[in-house]
């Protein structure tokens, strides 16, 4: 995401499959309205899901829950660096299996938009470039340079080649369309379908230039004969280590979203709609978190977070309920008032039509074709027949869920084992040279890691302060991380932000006359995936200086220093299965623990069920952690976030960015580590952590998610469910409705609260209003035991315990597996 960059472009593969499952050609144009299928213009959703970002057996589910949340488009990257992690090298196995990935949204019916890059953002480790093609001397990202156009240009081919062996190309009878990056490029490509490059107002005819970004709504193609597309609209922010947890209303999401529709747009894309998890080093940096939930519509562990996906899904159906208008012409605006406007799709005599009030504070009434209508502020409503209004941005009807996460066991029991890491240089392969190396070109990457290490004589008398220290030591540090050692002994660990990775360390220390040893642990969090020149930013030590307490300076920056890359236990191979009975590995009774660069060694066994699991890092420091060999990321719980800056009840209310709406204040930035079930297999399981700063192994625990509290409101005047609308029925014939549903094979197990009447509060806190009518019985007996149940919100279904006053249903569900 965040692609500023001129020449970056994307990839449009649109994949058609029928419900009849029958692939067949499609051709894919566009004009200055929409995309045009098979002659036909069409109002689009789609959703970003990376497909390394979870698992090839969660993808079925994932991809059915975003169609079933009114998606007709799934949008990913193709992640360069891992599918091609060596020169010529490739890999497709596993999460990296692009042709299924496709292959499964495929068989959901879904269309595909490929975004082949070369370039990624996405906070992905570099931006999804491979440190080979950083290290080929001469060449230039993300511009015309000769090296790295031939570079891309032999990718490309070879996605384009596994594709076409697939048969999956629409030129084979097969269902995908293809467009790329460089403009004259990708017209060359002959591909027969539309090209997009996001934030590129000099996109050249015919590839379509897009807008991404929290609105889009005031967006304009370059050209009128070009469809206003939107290829980035971020449902949330991602998480970076050190900071809290952005999140985005959903009325906010969906009042973005409708803005954009009312305002001409044809195709919208939510950037996430699953977010997942950044697994093993493929974090983007510096310093991006493990988790990349997002505040996606579906959450980290694939689960539906509500009430954005259901709000979003009623959006969704209430759009599709206008497509035929909006296809049919560009909207003819009028004007209703001081931030008030409405935008009408006429077709024939006929008309659907968006009603707008984008006042920031104040609600309005609004008079349209003679009818009065109320509009709360930052909201849209939509009228498929430019009469009814079936939804409101800001009204949500699709209910709540809060998500519980209960210990199925832990580790205070498990027998532990551990490895000592060794401070310094460890092997045969380090080397010396004169100053202080940049990091990344060090290391290329095969490890976070890179230890400096240098000697400092001291002769003659040392002038100690009264605490015994002679001297300070002065750091400057690129980024990302460090760990510094006098003597062998930790004296200092210092390190940057997300926003700026670069840190310096003043420390005092004590020297011993003779020989000292100062051995310094540089560490990266995630190579720089976004920003100008990201990719030559550089990491690692710029400036080593010695200061004694009086005024003489020793700058140790220029001196020889011995470099390592990596860390012992890596080079062993400490986390793999192959290792796990080593006598490398030491046994006792008292596990150690707040010890830096060390590694712990357990068993555990599989939870039952199939829940989503994920571990609880909280006692620990900083590192990684494998499971049965696979790294599910780096964890670093002993990094705070900011303690103000957080909203309980964030007002979706005005323009939306990314600081706006924070939680999680003052408390570690991720404590839960997700990983894959598919990771585990009957009996013992090998756990193995790389603690860097300090932790305590036995208070880890592992979480599953077995039970939800599901809430909804819904008052008698609200309008019916969206999806009961049919044009030309009087819509006000139905009734509103309460929806509850639970995760897939999961079911509701009690009613904590239902109330008719006038009820307040939220899902947790419900109380009784003025006005009550007990509905627990009722409640219980249409939803007890089942996957799901609506309930009609009106006083002849229910009774009128109160005539004259408007009444709500509150309604407080259980669902457990
Ligand atoms: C594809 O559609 C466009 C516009 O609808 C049309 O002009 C063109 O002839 C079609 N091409 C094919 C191969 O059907
Ligand atoms: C483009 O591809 C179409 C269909 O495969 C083919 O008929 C046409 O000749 C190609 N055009 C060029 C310029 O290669
Ligand atoms: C809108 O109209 C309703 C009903 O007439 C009234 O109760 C309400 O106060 C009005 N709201 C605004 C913001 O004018
Ligand atoms: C050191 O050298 C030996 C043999 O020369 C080799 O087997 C070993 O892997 C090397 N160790 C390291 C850490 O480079
Ligand atoms: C980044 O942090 C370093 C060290 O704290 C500071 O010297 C530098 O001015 C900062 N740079 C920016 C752009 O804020
Ligand atoms: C100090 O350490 C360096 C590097 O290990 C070594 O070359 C040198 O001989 C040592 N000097 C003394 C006085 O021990
Ligand atoms: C890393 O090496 C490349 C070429 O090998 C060079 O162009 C680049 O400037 C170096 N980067 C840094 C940060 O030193
Ligand atoms: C380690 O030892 C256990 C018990 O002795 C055995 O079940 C397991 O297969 C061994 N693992 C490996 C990788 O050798
Ligand atoms: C861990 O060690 C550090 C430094 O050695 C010390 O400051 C800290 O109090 C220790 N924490 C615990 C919980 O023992
Ligand atoms: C890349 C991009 O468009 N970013 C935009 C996202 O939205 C915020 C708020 O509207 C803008 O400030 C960013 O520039």
């Amino acid at each position: 995401m965040r692609i500023k960059t001129s020449l970056v472009a994307i990839f449009l593969v649109v994949l058609v499959l029928f419900e009849c499952e029958i692939a067949f050609l499609a051709n894919v144009t566009y004009d200055g309205r929409a995309l045009v299928i098979d002659g036909k213009r069409r109002v689009l959703q789609s959703g970003s899901i990376h497909y390394p970002r979870t698992t090839p057996d969660m993808w079925p589910e994932i991809i059915r829950k975003s169609k079933e949340g009114g998606l007709d488009v799934i949008e990913t990257y193709v992640f360069w660096n891992y599918h091609e992690p060596e020169k010529g090298k490739y890999y497709f196995e596993g999460r990296f299996d692009l042709v299924k990935f496709v292959k499964t949204v495929q068989e959901a019916g879904l269309f595909v938009h490929l975004r082949i890059g070369p370039y990624a953002c996405a906070e992905w480790n570099y931006g999804g470039f491979p440190m080979w093609l950083h290290l080929i001397p001469g060449i230039q990202f993300r511009t015309t340079n000769e090296l790295f156009k031939n570079e891309m240009k032999s990718f490309l081919s070879k996605i384009v080649d596994l594709m076409k062996e697939k048969d999956l190309f629409a030129s084979q009878g097969g269902p995908i369309i293809l467009a790329q990056w460089a403009a004259e490029t990708a017209i060359n490509l002959n591909t027969s379908v539309p090209w997009v490059m996001c934030q590129q107002q000099d996109a050249p005819d015919p590839v379509i230039n897009t807008c991404n970004g929290f609105y889009c709504d005031q967006f304009t193609p370059n050209s009128p004969t070009k469809p206003k597309m939107w290829t980035e609209n971020y449902t949330g922010w991602f998480l970076a280590f050190g900071y809290a947890i952005p999140f985005r209303p959903a009325q906010d999401l969906a009042f973005a979203v409708a803005r954009f529709f009312e305002t001409g747009g044809t195709f919208q894309n939510y950037y996430m709609y699953f977010g997942g998890t950044n697994f093993g080093r493929t974090a983007g940096g510096p310093l991006i978190a493990t988790s990349y939930d997002y505040d996606a519509p579906l959450d980290e562990y694939g689960f539906v977070r509500q009430p954005k996906w259901g709000h979003l899904r009623d959006l969704h159906t209430a759009i599709k309920q206008c497509e035929e208008y909006l296809v049919s012409s560009e909207p003819v605006r009028q004007d209703l008032g001081i931030n008030l406007e409405a935008h009408i799709y006429f077709k024939g005599s006929k008309c659907a039509a968006f009603l707008a009030n984008y006042d920031s504070s104040s609600d309005a009434n609004v008079t349209f074709k003679g009818k009065s209508y109320f509009l709360p502020a930052w909201s849209v409503s939509i009228l498929p027949d430019c009469k009814n209004v079936i939804f409101n941005t800001a009204k949500v009807t699709s209910h709540r869920n809060v998500v519980h996460s209960t210990t199925v066991s832990d580790f205070s029991q498990s027998e532990w084992s551990w490895y000592k890491e060794t401070v310094g240089v460890w092997g045969n392969n380090s080397f010396v040279e004169s100053g202080l190396l940049e990091q990344i070109n060090t290391t290329k990457d095969i490890s976070d890691f890179l230890w400096y290490t240098t000697s400092i004589h001291c002769d003659g008398s040392i002038n100690a302060n009264k605490d015994g220290q002679t001297a300070y030591m002065l750091i400057e540090s690129l980024g990302h991380a460090a760990l510094v050692f006098v003597n062998k002994k930790l004296v200092a660990f210092g390190y940057g932000y997300h926003d700026n990775a670069s840190f310096g360390i003043k420390e005092k220390i004590s020297l011993k006359e003779g020989n000292n040893t100062l051995d310094v642990l540089s560490m990266m969090i995630g190579l720089q995936n976004y920003g100008p020149w990201f990719d030559i930013q550089g990491a690692g030590l710029l400036s080593v200086v010695l200061a004694d307490f009086g005024d003489k300076e020793e700058d140790l920056t220029s001196d020889e220093w011995t470099y390592q890359v990596g860390l012992e236990g890596e080079f062993l191979g400490l986390f793999d299965i192959s290792l796990a009975n080593s006598s490398l590995w030491t046994h006792g009774k008292a596990t150690p623990v707040n010890q830096s660069l060390i590694w712990y060694k357990t068993t555990f066994l599989a939870p039952e069920g199939n829940a989503p699991l994920v571990l609880d890092l909280a006692s620990m420091g900083k590192g990684q952690a494998w499971i049965n060999g696979q790294s599910i990321g780096r964890y670093w719980p002993a990094y705070l976030s900011p303690s103000t800056g957080c909203t309980e009840n964030c007002d979706y209310r005005g323009t939306y960015d990314s600081s706006k709406c924070l939680r999680n204040c003052g408390q570690p930035t991720q404590t839960l580590y997700y990983f894959p079930r598919t990771w585990l297999h009957p009996g013992k399981n090998l756990l193995v952590l790389h603690e860097e700063l300090g932790g305590d192994p036995s208070k880890i625990s592992l979480k599953t998610r077995t039970s939800e509290q599901v809430c909804g409101i819904v008052s008698e005047v609200d309008p019916p469910p969206v999806d009961n609308w049919t044009p030309d029925s009087e819509f006000t014939s139905g009734s509103p409705e309460i929806r509850l549903t639970c995760e897939k094979g999961w079911h509701i197990s009690a009613i904590n609260y239902a109330s008719y009447g006038t009820p307040r509060g939220d899902c947790g806190t419900f109380t009784k209003g003025s006005c009550h009518a007990d509905m627990l019985l009722r409640v219980q007996q249409a939803c007890i035991g089942r996957d799901g149940c609506s309930i009609s919100v009106s006083s002849e279904k229910l009774g009128d315990p109160c005539p004259g006053i408007i009444k709500s249903l509150a309604i407080e569900a259980v669902c457990s597996v």
